[in-house]
């Protein structure tokens, strides 16, 4: 079929009418149409479902007038183009995102109530798109949004897993998973594609053939093959008329419906085809950090991969652009290792099916990938064993050698034959069975190399990526991670965000540096009382969400100390765990004892096959409800695990902080992007010397941060003269006392097995450093409580903390990546031009 070219004048609408119009009468028409002709309801029988549905699709009919306009403009300039490669996609709802972005909020808002409807009611009805597990997932989110906000063409290319991440609920303290089955009731946001359909090759085996010119060349002969459906989302800019594309692929069978296996009578192998292609995209694995060396997984991965490079050469060939310039029409971003096989994937197309030389395609492929490390833990590196990487991507795997062969030649060249060297560098691992290695891949194939905080990208060179670091140290660089302040303060605390734009007005949404003019206000009493006053507010919210979600009333003047993030040892959980038993033990010794109240509140999910992760969100439990119901206690301490955290429940959770938890072992956390979170609603850290924590403490002050504990070098430096956790134990008499009452069974009602490993593993190896950090921990919560007793000072270093997050942005972070990686400049879209096709 030949594709229509698309001409400007042929998009773009003339005047305001019900399905661009922003006026509240416009809205309201629209809406109403809407509820009429796409959900085929009346008023009398509309449910809030149907009315979310209706408003969801007025607002995209707005988005789509953008959209197209987009399109049109990048393919009339061939615009050079990012293409952001990830796993995961940890969206968040989109509606209350796409009112501020396209700047209706308040209309939207208005022409609601005149229609006897409560937005808030609305919003909440949406189902979020949980296509991520947590850090990872919700960045790709935030640097689609800047991405748009600073008008750079962007691609996100994705898996649209039919079930996203698990659904939690709390059952006897222990966490038990649900299966998330967020399409149930339809997606208005997205639109299918079928007509850029894609086959994925898997398995089989390769064969030499003679091309029409005679030269050898290399054919995959697959086992099977799979459809890949792109699904569309639009991705508006704040303020902008730039809206990019999230491409999330689907798979399915080529054939659904076998027609040999019908007619000899077996029904159901007529449709087993279908089943297993489409087994493919039905579920994101809960792991953070952790690898699973499960084929499916791999097949997920090849399967996007291969789905967006196919759709990037067709891209090309439409715009008449020859493959010889692939590198100057894309730049790449590998996100993390999972998408790293994108490397061998774009040599196959260049070399089977484009016919084009090695050493062309080999500098193409080097010259258009970027790859993003997000951690250093060992358990996270993706390695595939040959056998199973062999049996699916036998073709991949030849390429993989020969791209081996010639790096480590290289290397040979530059250093010498130090096979010390050249085992550790090399992309296959043999040390304990054969192994593929996915982070070796992606350096070899990119010409940027970046970690995600300063820290974390000195840690790359000096430990996981040394050796790679010392053969192109001119590939390393870094990028400290950065968040949205879109979606974090202006849709999350709209108070907060209307009273910053009363002082300083609202251009600090778009450069989140302008913030700083609040300083000036730091301490004006009129203005801290305000603030005071939201933060408030906000408390009073989540005391009620808290209330209606567990049953327990904690009070909105007590100190809100929040950890939220997924359940990991490194993060530490259980330290703070330990604290509030200290907390409720000092109570109960002195039961007069004159504390600031505290509220400690956690959320989080544990990956479901993560034993120690989930027993820790039962000791959470355990401890809460001893506390939590004891008299003597009252309301000076509270403990509470939120269900469920994802991104629809923990927007209202930054705002109402009042000390954000930033308590992992140095060295382990790569970046963060909740401590940012936070710091930016006015929340004060309580943190290590870890990831962005380092950069956010330079940025806001040490003196208006809360520092503790041992350093990356003081734990290296530990290990190496041999760490004695038990001996701190031993020491400490409030810290034996805690972990005693443990072991004892204080809070399982006396059963001493429950959490014997954790205990275990604390005395024994304690490979986090709990016990080490344990004190200086306590000491400097000490401090906290000291500190929010006076009121002002507090205010005051609150104030400063949102004022000097401007650094934290996701818009300074895709600047970065733009200059340093990138090269890639904005395309305004001007939707008057677009319809006069004069831009
Ligand atoms: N788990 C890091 O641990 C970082 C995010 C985003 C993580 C976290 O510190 O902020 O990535 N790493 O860069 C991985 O997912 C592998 C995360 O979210």
């Amino acid at each position: 079929i030949q594709e229509p070219q698309l001409q400007g004048q042929d998009v773009g609408m003339q005047c305001e009418d019900d399905r661009t119009g922003i006026g509240v009468e416009t809205l309201k028409r629209a809406f109403l149409d809407n509820l009429f002709y796409v959900q085929g309801k009346f008023p009398a029988l509309a449910t809030k479902h149907d009315y979310y549905m209706a408003l969801a699709y007025t607002v995209r009919d707005r988005l789509l007038q953008r959209w197209v306009n987009t399109a049109a403009i990048y393919t009339q300039e061939g615009s050079r183009t990012v293409a952001y490669l990830s796993a995961e996609f940890l969206m968040g709802p989109h509606l209350g995102n796409n009112l501020i972005n396209l700047g209706i909020y308040n209309q939207v808002q208005q022409a609601m109530t005149e229609l006897k409807l409560d937005l808030k009611e609305l919003l909440a009805k949406e189902e979020e798109p949980g296509l991520g597990n947590g850090g990872l997932g919700r960045l790709a989110a935030c640097y689609l949004d800047s991405l748009a906000s600073l008008e750079i063409p962007t691609l996100g290319y994705g898996i649209r897993y039919e079930f996203g991440i698990f659904d939690q609920i709390i059952r006897n303290g222990w966490q038990v998973e649900k299966t998330d089955k967020w399409l149930r009731y339809g997606n208005p946001w997205e639109i299918a594609r079928p007509e850029w359909a894609v086959s994925v090759k898997f398995g089989g085996r390769t064969e030499a053939h003679k091309n029409a010119q005679g030269r050898y060349q290399v054919r995959w002969v697959p086992h099977k093959v799979v459809l890949g459906i792109p699904y569309d989302t639009p991705i508006l800019g704040y303020k902008v008329n730039t809206a990019n594309t999230l491409r999330l692929w689907k798979a399915e069978a080529p054939e659904s419906f076998d027609f040999e296996a019908f007619n000899r009578g077996n029904y159901y192998g007529a449709v087993d085809q279908k089943v297993t292609s489409e087994n493919l995209t039905k579920v994101l694995y809960p792991n953070d950090e952790t690898y699973e060396g499960k084929q499916l997984r791999l097949e997920q991965q090849y399967f996007f991969v291969s789905c967006a490079l196919q759709d990037m050469l067709r891209i090309m060939l439409r715009q008449k652009l020859p493959l010889e310039q692939f590198h100057e029409k894309f730049a790449v971003q590998l996100n993390d290792t999972h998408p790293a096989i994108a490397v061998a994937e774009l040599m196959r197309l260049l070399l089977d099916e484009h016919e084009m030389d090695w050493e062309p395609a080999w500098e193409i492929t080097q010259k258009t990938f970027g790859y993003t490390n997000h951690t250093l833990l060992p358990e996270a590196l993706e390695k595939w064993s040959l056998k199973l990487f062999s049996s699916l991507l036998p073709r991949h795997l030849e390429i993989i050698y020969e791209i081996n062969w010639r790096f480590l030649e290289q290397v040979r060249h530059k250093f010498g034959t130090d096979e010390g060297r050249i085992g550790r560098l090399s992309l296959i691992d043999e040390n304990d069975g054969k192994f593929v290695r996915m982070a070796h891949l992606a350096c070899v194939g990119s010409h940027r190399i970046n970690g995600v905080a300063e820290l974390h990208s000195e840690l790359l060179k000096k430990t996981t990526l040394l050796d790679f670091y010392e053969f192109f140290p001119e590939k390393f660089t870094n990028v400290t991670n950065g968040v949205t302040p879109r979606r974090w303060i202006v849709l999350s605390n709209p108070k907060l965000a209307n009273l910053i734009t009363s002082c300083i007005g609202d251009s600090w949404i778009k450069h989140l540096e302008d913030v700083q003019q609040i300083e000036t206000f730091a301490q004006d009493p009129g203005f801290q009382k305000e603030w005071q006053q939201i933060k408030r507010e906000n408390k009073v919210n989540v005391a009620s969400i808290l209330l209606d979600r567990t049953g327990v009333k904690v009070d909105p003047d007590s100190l809100f100390d929040i950890q939220v993030k997924r359940i990991h040892q490194y993060k530490r959980q259980h330290l703070n765990i330990l604290h509030a038993i200290t907390l409720y033990n000092q109570i109960k010794q002195n039961p007069n004892l004159d504390i600031t109240p505290r509220t400690l509140i956690f959320a989080g999910k544990a990956a479901p096959g993560y034993y120690i992760a989930k027993l820790i969100i039962k000791l959470i439990d355990s401890v809460a409800d001893v506390v939590n119901k004891d008299p003597d206690i009252g309301d000076r301490l509270k403990v509470v695990f939120l269900p469920d955290y994802n991104v629809k429940n923990s927007q209202p959770i930054y705002p109402a902080a009042d000390l954000s938890e930033q308590i992992s072992t140095a060295g382990k956390e790569a970046s963060g992007t909740g401590n940012m979170k936070f710091a930016m609603n006015g929340a004060l850290t309580i943190g290590t010397l870890d990831g962005a924590n380092i950069e956010i403490r330079n940025a806001v002050g040490a003196e208006n941060f809360f520092l503790f504990g041992l350093t990356t070098e003081d734990v290296g430096a530990l290990r190496l003269t041999g760490y004695r956790p038990w001996e701190y134990y031993e020491a400490n008499p409030q810290l034996k006392q805690a972990i005693d009452q443990i072991a004892s069974g204080y809070f399982s009602h006396g059963d001493r097995r429950l959490f014997k490993p954790l205990v275990d593993l604390l005395l024994d190896k304690d490979p986090f450093m709990l016990m080490a950090d344990y004190q200086p921990y306590i000491d400097c919560q000490q401090q906290v409580s000291q500190t929010y007793r006076d009121r002002d000072r507090w205010l005051q270093m609150s104030i400063l903390n949102t004022a000097r997050m401007g650094k934290f942005s996701s818009d300074r972070a895709i600047r970065e990546y733009c200059q340093q990686i990138w090269k890639v400049k904005p395309v305004p879209v001007q939707l008057a031009a677009a319809k006069t096709g004069d831009g």
